[in-house]
């Protein structure tokens, strides 16, 4: 019996901006696609699913609402426009996004400027998106949506269409957690993005960022995979964007390229080339980088008719004071440069404050001796990889901020802190003076990466997480027909295997372990199960053999121990190790490490287990409970890596036991007793250290999850009681004596 495996549905994307420029000629409208690496490699599943695009046209709507003209013609495409008038556009693009998140995720603190009537607008366009994808989006599909303008959308759609798979990428970077709780609607982007049930990033270190403020601002805990959230789990992805290579290489003789080579060359008369290209953002280091190549000049002055520099700064969100202020700073400083070291008719800087067309940026590429890509703090950078991708002799020099995303798939470039304007000057100095076999060993390995990891290999692996969320989904309820079919299977079945987790599984979790005791109730059923003499019956718990003997032992039941650490077969009177004892030292490491946690947080205690500790903060009163929870997962998790031991995170508890001891284990070895499989068998548990049991289960066994979160369980039931009033059930002798006369 296996989950439903449903198929790929189409695939809707998100994002602020259609990728579309909408002309208008003669008072004719038209539509022409947009180029650039993302629109490229989501266009393709986009046309084969026949998805939709959902989207700003870019036109301002005064009346709130996009012409049937142009919704007709994005139809025709493919795409949902969503209409924004000009107040919306500066309240949620301009202030919240451009002047309130981008500096923020940027750690340009000072440069926020929030204002919660502008934050107003940006939650309801987020829920504008959100309805309009809700509205479009069939069962089975998927949806995913781009970008740090549209952070709510995942929660507002889940909240509507909870059936769809939701990804999300975020293209800035996810600052450390100790930026972004100084934003006043943390806890509001952190919920929405947790909407997803897929969120990626650029880098591994924005990951790290994300969850460590999900667990400082929400109190969660997290994993390796991601988060548990609201009865599921959120995969966190790190996968950076790649470019659609060919475009980068197009080749020399392309007429357009070629002219543009030309003008280059006449331009650099003899001199080397150094390049910048990006867009006007306070972001990138314009003016720093323009401050390191007058220091080169003035320092080194055998450069002075050698080099040019050509810095492309491509106008943005200028209507903002600040850009405005940049560009000021960025003139003037071209301005200065140019005074100073300029002579007739040989400028050093060619500093062009506007946009140049794809072919003039590839000529640039391909002529640059050196590119400089100096963000004081970028998401990744495109611009790094594009001149990589351009080298088609795998000549030229990279000198690139260790601060740009990009940095960790670029090892070879000559890395540079923008901070130190004396590193930026040292290295375009080694890059105008680097010999030819030095440039290609740097270059042709990045070269090689750049091809491989390109927008396709992003949007597959994107796209491929997206196709496993319905795996990863809560089981189904255990009920109707289906409890129906297994009890008539119960019924007929000669020999049964049961094996039953105790916490949270039979018994309700208490303040206190040892509160946690069974009840007349359970003492009952357990009596009857392990009376019956068709069943062969086994609680599988982690508590310590000591507690499970004392409250259990007389029932009928095997005992299993410490997540599988110690056995007791139910004739037995002894508990042994379920393995070989790995050795105690240890120990006293994580002790030490936990008794300092337990001394922060009052209530918390630690357990002592053969096999194993475990520190509890059911009991804690502490808020801070679950941030020292997380960090003691975390550090422990580093500070024993490698040595066959466990860190688990469980139900208000971190656990180290030994790796090699579970409760699957355990399990196997039960299941190893048995000449013929028991025909009819069930496991049943709650935590994450139960599905170890659930994977050891032969495929015919009935595996049943209490509570809600993914599991590889076939069902699950809402609670322990429902548990119970299963089991009494079938255990009701009622029940069996249909069995015997059938
Ligand atoms: C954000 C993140 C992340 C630039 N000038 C011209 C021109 N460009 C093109 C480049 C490149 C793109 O613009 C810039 O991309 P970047 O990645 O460098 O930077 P952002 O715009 O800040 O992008 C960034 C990116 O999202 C993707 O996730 O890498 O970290 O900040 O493709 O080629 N194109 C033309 N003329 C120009 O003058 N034709």
């Amino acid at each position: 019996m296996s989950k439903p495996n449903t198929a790929s549905g189409r695939l809707i994307l998100v994002s602020n901006r259609l990728p579309i420029i909408v002309r208008e000629e003669a008072d004719q409208l038209s539509i022409e696609l947009a180029s650039g690496g993302l629109a490229t490699g989501l266009s393709g599943p986009h046309q084969e699913t026949q998805g939709r695009w959902i989207g700003w046209p870019g036109m301002q709507s005064p009346g709130g609402g996009l012409s049937g003209e142009v919704q007709g013609l994005l139809d025709k495409r493919g795409m949902t426009g969503i209409p924004l008038s000009s107040e919306e556009y500066d309240s949620y693009y301009m202030q919240v996004a451009n002047r309130s998140l981008w500096p923020l995720f940027h750690y340009f603190t000072d440069r926020v400027h929030y204002q919660p009537k502008d934050w107003e607008v940006y939650e309801r366009i987020n829920q504008r998106f959100a309805e309009a994808t809700a509205a479009e989006a069939q069962p089975g599909d998927r949806v995913f949506i781009q970008d740090f303008h549209l952070m709510l959308v995942p929660a507002m759609l889940r909240e509507m269409r909870p059936d769809l798979s939701i990804g999300f990428f975020l293209h800035i970077p996810f600052p450390s957690s100790e930026i972004f709780r100084i934003f006043p609607k943390r806890k509001q982007i952190l919920e929405g993005l947790l909407g997803a049930d897929v969120v990626g990033f650029h880098t591994l270190d924005y990951t790290r960022h994300f969850r460590s403020s999900v667990r400082r601002v929400l109190g969660l805990e997290t994993s390796a995979h991601g988060v548990q959230y609201d009865g599921r789990e959120v995969r966190l992805m790190a996968q950076p964007l790649g470019l659609d290579v060919p475009t980068w290489q197009t080749p020399s003789t392309d007429p357009a390229i070629a002219a543009e080579m030309l003008k280059l060359s006449e331009a650099a008369a003899g001199r080397k080339i150094v390049l910048g290209v990006e867009r006007l953002d306070y972001t990138k280091g314009i003016p720093e980088r323009l401050q390191a190549f007058h220091n080169l000049l003035a320092n080194r002055p055998e450069w002075n008719e050698k080099v040019m520099m050509i810095q492309i700064a491509v106008p943005s969100r200028i209507e903002a004071e600040e850009y405005a202020d940049l560009a000021d700073k960025a003139h003037q400083l071209a301005g200065e440069i140019n005074s100073k070291f300029g002579q007739p008719g040989l400028q050093p800087l060619h500093y062009q404050f506007r946009g140049v067309p794809k072919e003039t940026l590839i000529a640039m590429y391909r002529m640059a001796d050196v590119a400089v890509v100096t963000p004081l703090r970028d998401g990744l950078n495109l611009v790094a990889k594009e001149y990589v991708a351009a080298r088609s002799e795998d000549d030229g020099v990279l000198v690139l901020s260790e601060f740009a995303g990009a940095a960790l798939e670029l090892g070879e470039a000559l890395q540079v802190s923008p901070f130190d304007l004396d590193s930026i000057e040292e290295a375009m100095a080694q890059g105008l003076e680097m010999d030819a076999q030095e440039q290609e060993e740097r270059m042709a390995p990045m070269r090689q990466r750049v091809i491989d990891a390109d927008v396709h290999a992003w949007t597959s692996a994107c796209l491929g997480a997206l196709d496993e969320v319905p795996e990863r989904r809560s089981p189904s309820m255990f009920s109707g027909q289906i409890t129906a079919q297994w009890s008539a299977d119960f019924k007929s079945a000669q020999k049964r295997l049961v094996l039953l987790d105790y916490d949270g599984t039979l018994r309700p979790f208490a303040e206190h372990p040892d509160q946690a005791t069974p009840d007349k109730r359970l003492l009952a059923l357990l009596k009857r199960i392990g009376n019956d003499p068709n069943t062969d019956a086994w609680i599988v718990s982690g508590r310590p053999s000591e507690f499970l003997a004392q409250h259990l032992s007389g029932l009928g039941f095997g005992l299993v121990g410490e997540h599988g650490g110690m056995l007791r077969g139910p004739h037995e009177t002894e508990f042994t190790p379920g393995g070989s004892l790995p050795d105690d030292e240890w120990k006293n490491d994580v002790l030490q490490i936990m008794e300092q946690v337990a001394q922060r947080v009052p209530g918390s205690h630690i357990e002592h287990k053969s096999m194993g500790l475990g520190w509890h903060y059911r009991a804690a009163r502490s808020s801070a409970a679950e941030t020292q929870a997380g960090e003691l997962y975390q550090h422990l998790g580093e500070v024993l890596s490698g040595q066959g031991l466990d860190v688990l995170a469980g139900n208000k508890v971190i656990e180290v036991r030994p790796t090699e001891l579970n409760k699957g284990r355990a399990a196997r070895t039960i299941l190893e007793n048995y000449a013929t499989t028991p025909d009819w068998i069930l496991a049943a548990g709650d935590d994450t250290t139960d599905e170890d049991l659930f994977h050891a289960m032969p495929a015919q066994a009935l595996t049943l999850l209490v509570g809600e979160r993914p599991s590889s369980a076939h069902f699950r039931l809402c609670s322990c009681s429902a548990l119970l009033d299963q089991l009494e059930r079938w255990y009701e002798p009622q029940f069996q004596a249909t069995r015997t006369q059938s």
